[in-house]
Protein backbone atom coordinates (compact mmCIF):
# COMPACT_ATOMS: atom_id res chain seq x y z
CA UNK A 1 0.00 0.00 0.00
CA UNK A 2 1.59 3.13 -1.47
CA UNK A 3 0.20 5.90 0.28
CA UNK A 4 2.58 8.73 -0.18
CA UNK A 5 2.61 10.76 -3.23
CA UNK A 6 5.33 11.84 -5.63
CA UNK A 7 4.56 15.31 -4.84
CA UNK A 8 4.58 17.53 -1.94
CA UNK A 9 2.78 20.54 -0.99
CA UNK A 10 4.21 22.68 1.60
CA UNK A 11 2.44 25.46 3.69
CA UNK A 12 4.57 28.01 6.20
CA UNK A 13 2.97 28.48 9.55
CA UNK A 14 4.53 31.31 11.19
CA UNK A 15 2.72 31.14 14.46
CA UNK A 16 4.65 31.18 17.51
CA UNK A 17 1.46 31.78 19.93
CA UNK A 18 1.73 28.65 22.10
CA UNK A 19 4.26 29.51 23.67
CA UNK A 20 6.14 32.71 25.03
CA UNK A 21 9.13 33.32 22.87
CA UNK A 22 9.38 35.36 19.72
CA UNK A 23 11.30 34.09 16.93
CA UNK A 24 9.83 30.68 16.09
CA UNK A 25 7.09 32.38 13.07
CA UNK A 26 10.56 33.27 11.23
CA UNK A 27 11.27 29.56 10.51
CA UNK A 28 9.04 28.41 7.52
CA UNK A 29 11.13 31.40 5.37
CA UNK A 30 14.59 29.95 6.78
CA UNK A 31 13.57 26.37 5.83
CA UNK A 32 12.71 27.61 2.50
CA UNK A 33 15.74 29.93 2.30
CA UNK A 34 18.06 27.03 2.94
CA UNK A 35 16.82 25.21 -0.17
CA UNK A 36 13.78 22.70 0.82
CA UNK A 37 11.74 23.32 -2.29
CA UNK A 38 14.33 22.89 -4.89
CA UNK A 39 15.90 19.93 -2.99
CA UNK A 40 13.04 18.20 -2.85
CA UNK A 41 12.56 18.93 -6.93
CA UNK A 42 15.56 17.43 -7.34
CA UNK A 43 14.93 14.20 -5.13
CA UNK A 44 12.03 14.01 -8.22
CA UNK A 45 9.68 15.39 -6.34
CA UNK A 46 6.65 17.91 -7.57
CA UNK A 47 6.28 20.69 -5.32
CA UNK A 48 4.00 23.02 -4.83
CA UNK A 49 4.56 25.96 -2.33
CA UNK A 50 1.07 26.99 -0.64
CA UNK A 51 2.57 29.85 0.94
CA UNK A 52 2.97 31.18 4.48
CA UNK A 53 -0.29 31.04 6.20
CA UNK A 54 -2.00 35.14 7.28
CA UNK A 55 -2.27 35.13 11.02
CA UNK A 56 -4.24 37.86 13.11
CA UNK A 57 -2.23 39.61 15.85
CA UNK A 58 -1.68 37.56 18.56
CA UNK A 59 -4.38 38.48 21.83
CA UNK A 60 -2.46 38.81 24.95
CA UNK A 61 -3.07 37.16 28.58
CA UNK A 62 -6.23 34.83 28.91
CA UNK A 63 -7.21 35.92 25.36
CA UNK A 64 -3.88 33.97 24.10
CA UNK A 65 -5.98 31.00 23.80
CA UNK A 66 -8.20 32.62 21.20
CA UNK A 67 -4.91 32.96 19.14
CA UNK A 68 -4.32 29.55 19.17
CA UNK A 69 -7.44 28.43 18.44
CA UNK A 70 -8.27 30.73 15.37
CA UNK A 71 -4.76 29.63 14.16
CA UNK A 72 -5.23 25.83 14.42
CA UNK A 73 -8.56 26.34 12.51
CA UNK A 74 -6.90 27.93 9.98
CA UNK A 75 -4.07 25.56 9.61
CA UNK A 76 -6.61 22.80 9.77
CA UNK A 77 -8.03 23.97 6.46
CA UNK A 78 -5.22 24.64 4.84
CA UNK A 79 -3.90 20.72 5.46
CA UNK A 80 -7.25 19.68 3.92
CA UNK A 81 -6.21 22.00 1.23
CA UNK A 82 -3.16 20.27 0.57
CA UNK A 83 -4.38 16.83 1.49
CA UNK A 84 -7.33 16.63 -1.12
CA UNK A 85 -4.67 17.44 -3.89
CA UNK A 86 -3.26 14.71 -3.11
CA UNK A 87 0.14 16.20 -1.77
CA UNK A 88 2.03 14.64 0.60
CA UNK A 89 1.61 17.79 3.22
CA UNK A 90 4.70 19.24 4.92
CA UNK A 91 3.93 21.77 7.65
CA UNK A 92 6.88 24.05 8.55
CA UNK A 93 6.24 25.97 12.21
CA UNK A 94 5.90 27.50 14.35
CA UNK A 95 5.57 26.13 17.85
CA UNK A 96 4.23 22.87 18.12
CA UNK A 97 0.72 23.94 19.30
CA UNK A 98 0.36 23.88 15.45
CA UNK A 99 -0.19 20.26 15.38
CA UNK A 100 -3.45 20.58 16.54
CA UNK A 101 -4.54 21.86 13.24
CA UNK A 102 -2.31 19.97 11.38
CA UNK A 103 -3.28 16.52 12.36
CA UNK A 104 -6.92 17.70 13.04
CA UNK A 105 -6.95 18.73 9.13
CA UNK A 106 -4.86 15.54 8.02
CA UNK A 107 -7.61 13.32 9.66
CA UNK A 108 -10.21 15.35 8.42
CA UNK A 109 -8.78 14.62 4.98
CA UNK A 110 -7.68 11.34 5.35
CA UNK A 111 -9.11 9.81 7.92
CA UNK A 112 -8.16 7.05 10.47
CA UNK A 113 -3.64 8.08 11.09
CA UNK A 114 -0.88 6.80 12.76
CA UNK A 115 1.09 9.77 15.14
CA UNK A 116 4.85 9.79 14.99
CA UNK A 117 5.73 12.47 17.83
CA UNK A 118 9.46 13.10 17.87
CA UNK A 119 9.78 15.61 20.52
CA UNK A 120 12.17 16.01 23.96
CA UNK A 121 8.20 16.62 25.52
CA UNK A 122 5.13 14.26 25.50
CA UNK A 123 2.76 17.69 24.73
CA UNK A 124 0.20 16.03 26.12
CA UNK A 125 -0.71 18.18 29.00
CA UNK A 126 -4.23 18.73 29.73
CA UNK A 127 -5.32 22.54 29.87
CA UNK A 128 -5.73 22.30 33.24
CA UNK A 129 -2.62 20.03 34.31
CA UNK A 130 0.04 22.28 32.28
CA UNK A 131 1.90 23.55 34.68
CA UNK A 132 3.02 26.68 31.91
CA UNK A 133 -0.07 27.39 30.63
CA UNK A 134 1.23 26.49 27.11
CA UNK A 135 -0.11 25.56 24.44
CA UNK A 136 2.30 23.84 22.62
CA UNK A 137 3.02 21.70 25.49
CA UNK A 138 -0.84 20.43 25.40
CA UNK A 139 -1.24 19.57 21.69
CA UNK A 140 -1.45 15.80 22.13
CA UNK A 141 -4.53 16.17 24.40
CA UNK A 142 -6.86 18.25 22.45
CA UNK A 143 -6.25 15.51 19.57
CA UNK A 144 -6.45 12.08 22.02
CA UNK A 145 -9.91 10.81 21.81
CA UNK A 146 -9.42 9.44 25.11
CA UNK A 147 -8.69 12.85 26.47
CA UNK A 148 -11.78 13.99 25.42
CA UNK A 149 -13.43 14.61 28.28
CA UNK A 150 -10.35 16.56 29.75
CA UNK A 151 -10.78 19.08 27.93
CA UNK A 152 -12.61 21.98 29.19
CA UNK A 153 -15.19 23.68 26.77
CA UNK A 154 -13.62 26.41 24.89
CA UNK A 155 -14.93 28.87 22.26
CA UNK A 156 -12.00 29.56 19.83
CA UNK A 157 -11.36 25.58 20.38
CA UNK A 158 -14.79 24.42 19.47
CA UNK A 159 -14.11 23.41 15.78
CA UNK A 160 -11.61 20.84 17.31
CA UNK A 161 -12.91 17.76 16.98
CA UNK A 162 -10.39 14.35 19.15
CA UNK A 163 -9.15 12.17 15.44
CA UNK A 164 -6.39 10.25 17.14
CA UNK A 165 -6.81 7.10 18.99
CA UNK A 166 -3.65 6.60 21.79
CA UNK A 167 -2.75 3.18 20.18
CA UNK A 168 -1.75 5.13 16.95
CA UNK A 169 0.58 6.90 18.67
CA UNK A 170 4.21 6.27 19.08
CA UNK A 171 6.60 8.68 20.88
CA UNK A 172 10.18 8.79 20.15
CA UNK A 173 12.97 10.71 22.37
CA UNK A 174 11.26 12.17 25.49
CA UNK A 175 13.55 13.12 28.15
CA UNK A 176 11.36 16.39 29.83
CA UNK A 177 7.76 14.65 30.50
CA UNK A 178 5.95 16.70 33.39
CA UNK A 179 3.94 14.21 35.68
CA UNK A 180 0.50 14.63 34.99
CA UNK A 181 1.97 13.51 31.17
CA UNK A 182 3.81 10.86 32.99
CA UNK A 183 0.74 9.61 34.26
CA UNK A 184 -1.38 9.96 31.04
CA UNK A 185 1.28 7.85 29.27
CA UNK A 186 0.77 5.23 31.45
CA UNK A 187 -3.05 5.29 31.64
CA UNK A 188 -3.41 5.29 28.00
CA UNK A 189 -0.65 2.63 27.42
CA UNK A 190 0.81 5.14 24.77
CA UNK A 191 4.34 3.50 23.15
CA UNK A 192 6.59 5.71 24.07
CA UNK A 193 10.36 5.29 23.17
CA UNK A 194 12.10 7.76 25.86
CA UNK A 195 15.33 8.40 25.42
CA UNK A 196 16.26 5.52 27.55
CA UNK A 197 14.71 3.31 25.16
CA UNK A 198 16.68 4.49 22.35
CA UNK A 199 20.38 4.58 24.61
CA UNK A 200 19.00 0.71 25.39
CA UNK A 201 17.69 -0.84 22.09
CA UNK A 202 19.53 2.01 19.14
CA UNK A 203 17.87 3.17 17.20
CA UNK A 204 17.30 0.73 14.27
CA UNK A 205 15.51 -1.60 16.52
CA UNK A 206 13.48 1.47 18.01
CA UNK A 207 11.91 2.04 14.30
CA UNK A 208 11.77 -1.61 13.79
CA UNK A 209 9.43 -1.57 16.87
CA UNK A 210 8.14 1.83 15.68
CA UNK A 211 6.89 0.37 12.21
CA UNK A 212 5.52 -2.85 14.04
CA UNK A 213 3.70 -1.60 16.08
CA UNK A 214 1.62 1.39 13.82
CA UNK A 215 1.44 -1.19 11.22
CA UNK A 216 0.07 -4.08 13.16
CA UNK A 217 -3.43 -4.58 11.80
CA UNK A 218 -3.91 -2.08 8.93
CA UNK A 219 -1.33 0.45 7.63
CA UNK A 220 -2.69 4.12 8.14
CA UNK A 221 -1.22 7.20 6.63
CA UNK A 222 1.50 8.22 8.91
CA UNK A 223 1.09 11.88 10.56
CA UNK A 224 5.12 12.72 11.14
CA UNK A 225 5.24 15.65 13.98
CA UNK A 226 8.95 16.64 14.14
CA UNK A 227 9.76 19.24 17.16
CA UNK A 228 13.47 20.26 16.50
CA UNK A 229 13.93 19.89 19.71
CA UNK A 230 13.78 16.50 19.44
CA UNK A 231 18.13 15.94 18.86
CA UNK A 232 20.50 17.19 20.82
CA UNK A 233 20.67 21.09 21.71
CA UNK A 234 24.53 20.81 20.68
CA UNK A 235 23.20 20.57 17.23
CA UNK A 236 19.98 22.22 17.41
CA UNK A 237 20.21 24.75 19.76
CA UNK A 238 17.77 27.11 18.04
CA UNK A 239 14.97 26.57 19.85
CA UNK A 240 12.75 27.66 22.61
CA UNK A 241 13.13 24.73 25.10
CA UNK A 242 16.55 22.52 24.74
CA UNK A 243 16.98 19.78 26.72
CA UNK A 244 20.30 18.28 27.52
CA UNK A 245 20.84 14.58 26.05
CA UNK A 246 18.94 14.20 22.44
CA UNK A 247 19.15 12.51 19.98
CA UNK A 248 22.07 12.84 17.53
CA UNK A 249 21.75 14.08 14.10
CA UNK A 250 22.22 10.71 13.02
CA UNK A 251 19.55 8.89 14.92
CA UNK A 252 17.19 12.13 14.48
CA UNK A 253 18.32 11.33 10.47
CA UNK A 254 17.33 7.86 10.85
CA UNK A 255 14.22 8.13 12.09
CA UNK A 256 13.08 10.20 9.04
CA UNK A 257 14.84 7.80 6.67
CA UNK A 258 13.45 5.27 8.07
CA UNK A 259 9.74 6.70 7.86
CA UNK A 260 10.42 7.21 4.28
CA UNK A 261 11.04 3.97 3.81
CA UNK A 262 7.58 2.57 4.85
CA UNK A 263 5.92 4.39 1.83
CA UNK A 264 3.24 5.85 4.35
CA UNK A 265 4.21 9.01 5.18
CA UNK A 266 1.43 11.37 4.62
CA UNK A 267 2.22 14.50 6.60
CA UNK A 268 5.48 16.14 7.94
CA UNK A 269 5.33 19.24 10.82
CA UNK A 270 8.63 20.54 11.38
CA UNK A 271 8.81 23.05 14.52
CA UNK A 272 10.13 24.87 17.00
CA UNK A 273 13.08 26.82 15.48
CA UNK A 274 13.87 29.82 16.76
CA UNK A 275 16.40 31.77 14.80
CA UNK A 276 15.76 34.56 17.80
CA UNK A 277 17.67 32.38 20.48
CA UNK A 278 21.18 31.53 19.84
CA UNK A 279 24.29 33.04 17.90
CA UNK A 280 24.69 32.68 13.82
CA UNK A 281 26.00 29.16 13.62
CA UNK A 282 23.62 27.69 15.93
CA UNK A 283 21.05 29.16 13.71
CA UNK A 284 22.56 27.89 10.52
CA UNK A 285 23.07 24.16 12.32
CA UNK A 286 19.57 24.03 13.44
CA UNK A 287 18.21 25.09 10.07
CA UNK A 288 20.26 22.81 7.92
CA UNK A 289 19.54 20.02 10.73
CA UNK A 290 15.38 20.55 9.69
CA UNK A 291 16.48 20.34 6.00
CA UNK A 292 18.56 17.65 6.11
CA UNK A 293 15.44 15.64 8.50
CA UNK A 294 13.09 16.63 6.13
CA UNK A 295 14.62 15.67 2.68
CA UNK A 296 15.34 12.49 4.44
CA UNK A 297 11.68 12.13 5.16
CA UNK A 298 11.39 12.23 1.27
CA UNK A 299 13.73 9.60 0.22
CA UNK A 300 16.82 11.09 0.59
CA UNK A 301 19.67 8.42 1.60
CA UNK A 302 23.27 8.79 2.65
CA UNK A 303 24.48 6.38 0.67
CA UNK A 304 24.22 8.76 -2.82
CA UNK A 305 21.14 8.29 -5.67
CA UNK A 306 21.48 8.53 -9.53
CA UNK A 307 18.53 8.80 -11.70
CA UNK A 308 18.30 5.28 -13.64
CA UNK A 309 19.66 6.83 -16.54
CA UNK A 310 22.86 8.39 -15.71
CA UNK A 311 25.36 7.91 -18.03
CA UNK A 312 29.42 8.71 -17.51
CA UNK A 313 30.45 11.30 -19.21
CA UNK A 314 32.64 9.58 -22.69
CA UNK A 315 36.32 10.03 -22.31
N1 LIG B 1 5.94 20.17 29.61
C1 LIG B 1 6.14 21.60 29.69
C2 LIG B 1 7.36 22.01 28.91
C3 LIG B 1 7.31 21.92 27.44
C4 LIG B 1 6.47 21.18 26.65
N2 LIG B 1 6.83 21.41 25.39
C5 LIG B 1 7.80 22.21 25.37
N3 LIG B 1 8.11 22.56 26.60
N4 LIG B 1 8.47 22.64 24.29
C6 LIG B 1 4.88 22.35 29.28
O1 LIG B 1 4.97 23.57 29.12
O2 LIG B 1 3.81 21.74 29.16
MN1 LIG C 1 6.84 19.61 20.93
MN1 LIG D 1 9.69 19.73 22.50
Amino acid sequence: QQLASRSVGVIGAPFSGGQPRAGVERAPDLIRAAGLLTRLQEQGYAVKDYGNLQFEALLDGLQRVRSVGGANRKLSEAVQEVKRDGHTCVMLGGDHSLAIGSVHGHAAAVGDLSVLWVDAHADINTPLSSGTGNIHGQPMSYLLHELRDQIPAQPSFSWVQPCVSARDVVYIGLRDVDPAEHYLLKRLGVKVFSMTEVDQLGVARVMEETCDYLSDKVKKPIHLSYDVDAIDPSVTPATGTPVAGGLTYREGVYIAEHIAQTGLLSAVDLVEVNPLLCGEAGVSSTVSTALTLLLACFGRLRQGAHPPAYRLPEP
